[in-house]
């Protein structure tokens, strides 16, 4: 990508080590080849509950089956590895240090092998569980091994950025650390934070009972720990895209990031308040008292707070830049936008995201209002608030900047530029419509996770509900155009990365300037944040983990998705 007329601002190429260079692209290719498969069973999702499918498999591998290779392909795979190749670029362009080969072959090395591991037992139907996993449906071992090894691979890989981190500071006393180094550091605290509990949840109840050690699980003790994880994972997947949306898209905008102390303090809020806030998906859950699920539910709308901040500064700074180029008026500014330029081709994947992010965020909090979340829990409307979240600003900006790196790394032209610069475009269309659809059935009662080809769109099933119609058409409708957008990718990422090299590849990246350079004193250290961070989270957690440790919930047996009774069956099989 050339920035033409930039020429103050230009970012200098770095030559990495080549070892370092092969395992970046490897991060990125591998998990881009399996999001084909990811996305193969996205839209088979939308087609067996559109009703075109009125099978319980197709090819062999079932709807739960075809679900959870969606779910952990998509959300938890690729999503760590780009986290993890992304992680690597920005240290090791800002920081300008080499890192340990040894303990980053050693981390990539595990995450393969995880997930292989997991792939495996996926694939041969003894892993059936979906991306929550959470009991009583179980597993084979190998997957939780495998997922585990995932785990700590990018623990490794965050360990390893860490020498080269506090060299840099000692040489560069009273210096700001670079903004895209703080936002990746965060990152990778709030990862953290989310893996303890789920690290705890696997090793101490899910693998002995899958082992057969134990004859039952506490279902809400391992539904609980598996939450508290998983809300930090939703930004761990968001904070590497308000990376990329703080350092590059204002420099794409044509011109520069209206505050640095905002990107500071939107990455440091979200190490404060990502975790603590677990239990607004258990708002309907037994067991747990109001007081904590109230307590959760205000702390969710403090963790709202640094999208709102992220929100106005990115569009000031958007605005600064179409200014910049000539834009003027109240309005009128916003023509100015390289929307369909081909030089600058990632602003596109990154502002289509911003806008899906608009009503995915909205619906954010429409969840996280308590007595609203009762009308839509564990309906369609969840999957169209997740996927205008994560399959919006975050997949758009991972597969912008997975080709961006592929391109820079191998000195390759980006190739079919036009079809390239449609991608987010098609995709935003295909996902608003396909979330429309999720969201009026969601409105309606139509629930999630359930093959309603075999049921609810079935019109021979007594089961069947002709009002959830339209939802239906839009759902599928929305789910197909974003396989073509995915296609469409797919075929530029594969001709770029086989095309022939025009120049040395190296690491290139873009980076915006700040307009604004605050120097506040509050957000130029992680430790406040950190103890803050701690506290929070024995305040919102101590509490409930107790309440449920105390409650005599009988321990479950295992069970498939496919059958009401508890499986019989010798325990790891
Ligand atoms: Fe969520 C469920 C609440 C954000 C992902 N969420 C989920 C699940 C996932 C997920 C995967 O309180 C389902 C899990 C499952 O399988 O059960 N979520 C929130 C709230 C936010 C939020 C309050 N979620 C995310 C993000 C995710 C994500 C980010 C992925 C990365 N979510 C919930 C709740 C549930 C839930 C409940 C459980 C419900 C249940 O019943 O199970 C907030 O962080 C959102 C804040 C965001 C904003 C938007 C700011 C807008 C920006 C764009 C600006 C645009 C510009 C362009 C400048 C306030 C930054 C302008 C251009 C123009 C053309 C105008």
């Amino acid at each position: 990508m050339q920035l033409p007329n930039e020429s103050t601002t230009a970012s200098p190429a770095r030559t990495i080590e080549p070892g370092l260079k092969r395992m970046i692209l490897i991060e990125i290719i591998f998990p881009v080849v399996l999001l084909i498969l990811g996305i193969y069973h996205g839209l088979m999702q939308t087609l067996y509950r559109a009703g075109v499918i009125h099978r319980e498999q197709v090819l062999g591998l079932g709807y739960f089956q075809g679900l959870t290779l969606h779910g952990v392909v998509n959300a938890i795979v690729f999503t760590t590895f780009f986290a993890v190749a992304f992680g690597y670029a920005i240290v090791r362009y800002y920081l300008g240090r080499p890192l340990n080969p040894k303990v980053a072959w050693l981390s990539f090395a595990l995450m393969i092998c995880g997930t292989l591991l997991a792939a495996g037992a996926i694939l041969s139907g003894k892993a059936t569980v979906l991306y929550t996993f959470y009991p009583p449906l179980r597993a084979h071992p190998t997957f939780y091994i495998g997922l585990t090894l995932v785990v700590v691979g990018s623990w490794i890989a965050f360990f390893n950025w860490l020498p080269p981190y506090f060299a840099w500071k000692r040489e560069h006393l009273g210096e700001k650390t670079p903004l895209a180094v703080v936002g990746i550091f965060a990152t990778f605290i709030v990862w953290l934070i989310a893996t303890i509990p789920v690290a705890i949840e696997i090793i101490f109840l899910l693998l002995p009972w899958s082992m057969g050690w134990v004859a039952t699980v506490n279902v809400p003790l391992a539904r609980m720990l598996f939450w508290f994880f998983g809300h930090p994972l939703v930004y761990f997947w968001l904070l590497p895209t308000y990376v990329m949306y703080y350092t590059m898209l204002p420099k794409l905008s044509g011109g520069k990031l209206f505050s640095d102390f905002a990107g500071r303090l939107t990455f440091l809020w979200l190490v404060l308040f990502s975790a603590p806030v677990g239990i607004h998906h258990q708002f309907t859950e037994p067991g747990i008292s109001t007081t904590w699920k109230f307590v959760h539910a205000f702390f969710t709308m403090l963790v709202a707070v640094p999208s709102f901040a992220t929100a106005f500064t990115l569009a000031a700074s958007m605005e600064y830049g179409a200014r910049e180029r000539g834009g003027r008026g109240l309005i009128g500014w916003w023509k100015k936008l390289p929307y369909l330029d081909k030089d600058r081709w990632l602003f596109a994947y990154f502002f289509c995201g911003l806008v899906i992010f608009i009503s995915g965020g909205i619906t954010g909090i429409i969840n996280a209002s308590y007595n609203l979340d009762v009308v839509v829990h564990n309906t369609s409307w969840l999957p169209a608030h997740f996927h205008q979240t994560v399959a919006g600003p975050i997949f758009l900006s991972y597969i912008g900047m997975s080709l961006f790196l592929v391109a820079k790394l191998t000195g390759k032209e980006i190739r079919f530029p036009a079809w390239n610069v449609s991608v987010p475009y098609i995709w935003t269309v295909g996902i608003m419509t396909f979330s429309t659809g999720l969201f009026i059935g969601g409105a309606n009662g139509e629930p999630r996770r359930t093959n309603m080809g075999i049921s609810y769109a079935n019109a021979q099933s007594n089961l069947y509900h002709a009002d959830w119609q339209v939802a239906r058409v839009l759902g599928s409708v929305g789910g197909t155009i974003m396989a073509i957008a995915a296609l469409i990718f797919f075929i530029v990422f594969f001709a770029t990365l086989f095309s022939k090299a025009v120049r040395k590849g190296e690491l290139e990246l873009i980076v915006s300037e700040p307009y604004h350079d605050e120097r506040v004193p509050a957000v130029q250290s992680f430790t406040p944040w950190l103890a803050g961070a701690a506290l929070l989270l024995v305040i919102a957690y101590a509490p409930p983990i107790t309440q449920t440790l105390r409650s005599h919930f009988p321990g479950s047996r295992a069970y498939s998705p496919d059958n009401p009774s508890p499986i019989k069956i010798a325990p790891a099989d």
